[in-house]
């Protein structure tokens, strides 16, 4: 049997491992020239990512060239509004946009959970494809964006600077507002057992835009609902438990509420040492980060430096997964990431 390199999973049951694992969000993508060359021959993002092999294929790109201790899936958190009817595309260049936002009671309204079979099958059939291909060299991570994350773009209809179409919802309709964060989670919750049925042996929830709300609306209307999926899946505990993890940009106030939530880890950004975060914690939940992402453009030598630090700041494992605070860049050069994957092993082997 080839082994298994499982030091991910154990650092998130914060058990001993021989070296701190590391992955990188964004880990598959543009500052990939290989990366490139699948997503011409797929034409555009939505055509990639919705073609199982293809986006097996880009999957495993970055495990070919670094040396990750994880693999997740090549997708996006959009294709759930996707499959909800809101009509994605990704403009060259641009962000995403959606044809039809939801900005009314009656579109809110004829929202449903999209049909895990159906409409969202492709990116099911990838995790199986993508676990099968990778023999158990490395687990793989299935995710999904957080129901205020969602309905950021949802709302607004695309990316946005100040965020002023949903929040004008969410406060001067609230109630609204949680029918559409109910729908949202409900489909998070079908989407993530979805991808854990077909083989994710980790799970994890990217808040990206929870930090851009005052704390008693951040515990409103995104806290709730990280907490509520992350109960959902801490039911039926035991060695089957497949882990959690909680990412949020701007996520540090909240610390000690997102580990008391459920989940097995929480991300966080570079806006917190984690030596505080593991302090707050107190040791409850394990902690991934959090490399400024920027490091990546300084020299091999300033890399090194900043993940020894990074590595010291957590202190002793277990329980840290090594990540950026966020995701990496299209100009971004690969030698250097390699500097980056290498250094993490080489400095915590030798803890
Ligand atoms: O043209 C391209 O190739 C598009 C670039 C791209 C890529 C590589 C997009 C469009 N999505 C992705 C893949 C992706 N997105 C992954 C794949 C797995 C991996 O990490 O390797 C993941 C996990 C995501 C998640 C995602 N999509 C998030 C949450 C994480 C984060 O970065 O904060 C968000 C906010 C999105 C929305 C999105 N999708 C794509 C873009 C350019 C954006 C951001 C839009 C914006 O608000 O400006």
């Amino acid at each position: 049997m080839t082994a298994t390199n499982d030091r991910f999973l154990r650092a998130l049951r914060r058990e001993p491992v021989d070296a701190t694992p590391v992955w990188l969000m964004r880990q598959a993508g543009r500052y990939l020239p290989e990366y490139r060359a699948t997503r011409a021959k797929a034409g555009s993002f939505m055509g990639l990512a919705t073609n199982p092999e293809l986006a097996c294929e880009v999957t495993l790109q970055p495990l070919e060239r670094f040396d990750l201790d994880a693999a997740i899936l090549f997708s996006d958190i959009l294709t759930i509004p996707d499959a909800m009817g809101l009509g994605l595309t990704f403009a060259e260049g641009e962000g995403p946009r959606f044809a039809r936002p939801v900005r009314t009671a009656a579109d809110i309204a004829r929202l449903a959970v999209p049909d895990m079979g159906a409409e969202l099958r492709y990116v099911t059939d990838a995790v199986s494809l993508i676990r099968r291909e990778l023999g158990g060299r490395v687990p793989l991570i299935g995710f999904s964006g957080s129901p205020w994350t969602l309905a950021c773009y949802m709302v607004e209809g695309g990316g946005s600077d100040n965020f002023s179409k949903v929040k004008s919802l969410a406060f001067s309709e609230p109630a609204l507002m949680h029918q559409l964060l109910e729908v949202v989670t409900d489909s998070v919750i079908a989407y993530l057992s979805a991808q854990r049925a077909a083989g994710a042996q980790a799970l994890m929830v990217f808040d990206t835009w929870g930090g851009v709300l005052a704390p008693h609306h951040y515990r409103e209307f995104s806290l709730r609902y990280l907490t509520r999926i992350a109960q959902e899946f801490a039911r039926g505990d035991g060695a089957e438990r497949t882990p959690l993890i909680l990412f949020g940009k701007g996520n540090a106030p909240y610390l000690e509420e997102l580990a008391a939530s459920g989940a097995e880890g929480v991300g966080v950004d570079w806006l917190v040492s984690l030596d505080e975060a593991r302090r707050r914690i107190g040791g409850k939940v394990a902690l991934q980060g959090n490399l400024d992402p920027v490091t990546l453009y300084a020299s091999p030598d300033a890399i090194r430096a900043e993940v020894k630090r990074t590595l010291e700041s957590y202190g002793p494992h277990p329980g840290h997964v090594f990540n950026l605070g966020h995701g990496l860049s299209p100009d971004m050069n690969p030698e250097h990431v390699k500097v980056l994957v290498n250094a993490v092993h080489d400095f915590s082997r030798a803890r």
